[in-house]
């Protein structure tokens, strides 16, 4: 193990791609792990696998719920609140509408989720890491954080906030000894896809294909690069691309 990696971690979103797979990577380094969703199935077979490698602590909450949000974290057993690292990871797309054609419900998941919730599990992870005067906290924004894109409408939104917050977490923080870092993902081949479009797989599926999108274990290992820097280096952010991807709209499609 490093002298520079951390002992805790709780990553949001965990049960499945980006924050899978990082759940995954930290296990096998023997980090211990607090891993948080809302599939409960998921959360209890991934408790399973990986308590062969660290110590495993789930928690089952939506981010969008302000009370079940601070029942779950304010409290965390004696043992598990020296917490390292915050992966804000939690978040999706709903839907892909032209803004006269979009969806109110998607509005809400959209907002509700990718900014408030990753606003209350930071509200309520952060007196930990200021009693120990040391944390990371990383955000997962967007490629399409930085460049809105047609139909993206809502979604780039919540992102550009996450950019936003991202910055204004590191100025509020950094005296604290909390560094605030941001990795934004361009395509990223998960379950992104089948979330935004409501469970149609043909429709998900085009979205990856005749090109190499990158694999959640890409952004897994980005994570992990930026939380074993050494204590005075802070990567602050990161735009993390397929070479097949240039921009959010140009993608060189060979099929
Ligand atoms: P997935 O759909 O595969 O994973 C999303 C994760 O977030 C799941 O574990 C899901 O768990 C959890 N989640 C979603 N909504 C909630 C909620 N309301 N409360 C609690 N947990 C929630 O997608 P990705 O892995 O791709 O997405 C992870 C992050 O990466 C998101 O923030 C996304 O915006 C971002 N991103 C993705 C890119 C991509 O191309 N895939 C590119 C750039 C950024 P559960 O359903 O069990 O609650
Ligand atoms: C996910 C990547 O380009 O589909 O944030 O918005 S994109």
């Amino acid at each position: 193990t490093m002298s520079n990696q951390p002992q805790t971690a709780l990553i949001t979103g965990a049960t499945s791609g980006i924050g899978l797979a990082t759940a995954r990577l930290m296990a096998a380094y023997g980090v211990r792990l607090i891993l948080c969703g809302r599939r409960k199935e998921r959360l209890d077979s991934l408790k399973q696998e990986l308590s062969t490698q660290t110590e495993v602590l789930t928690l089952r909450f939506d981010v969008r719920e302000r009370a079940a949000v601070a029942q779950a974290l304010e409290n965390l057993p004696v043992g598990w609140q020296s917490i390292d690292v915050l992966v804000n990871n939690a978040g999706n797309a709903h839907g892909l509408a032209p803004i006269q054609e979009g969806s109110l419900d998607d509005w809400d998941a959209m907002i509700d989720g990718n900014v408030k919730g990753l606003l209350y599990v930071t509200k309520a992870v952060l007196p930990y890491m200021l009693k120990q005067k040391k944390g990371h906290i990383v955000n997962i924004g967007s490629i399409a954080g930085k460049e809105v894109y047609p139909g993206g409408n809502v979604y780039c939104a919540s992102k550009f906030a996450v950019d936003a917050l991202s910055k204004a977490m590191r100025i509020d923080l950094y005296k604290e000894g909390v560094r605030v870092s941001e990795v934004n993902p361009g395509l990223v081949e998960t379950e992104f896809s089948l979330v935004r479009f409501k469970g149609d797989v043909e429709r998900a599926k085009k979205v990856y294909e005749g090109y190499r999108p990158l694999r959640p274990e890409d952004i897994a290992e980005v994570i992990w690069f930026i939380v074993t820097r050494p204590a005075h280096v802070n990567l602050a952010e990161v735009l993390v691309l397929s070479a097949d991807q240039a921009t959010s709209t140009l993608v060189n499609r060979r099929e």
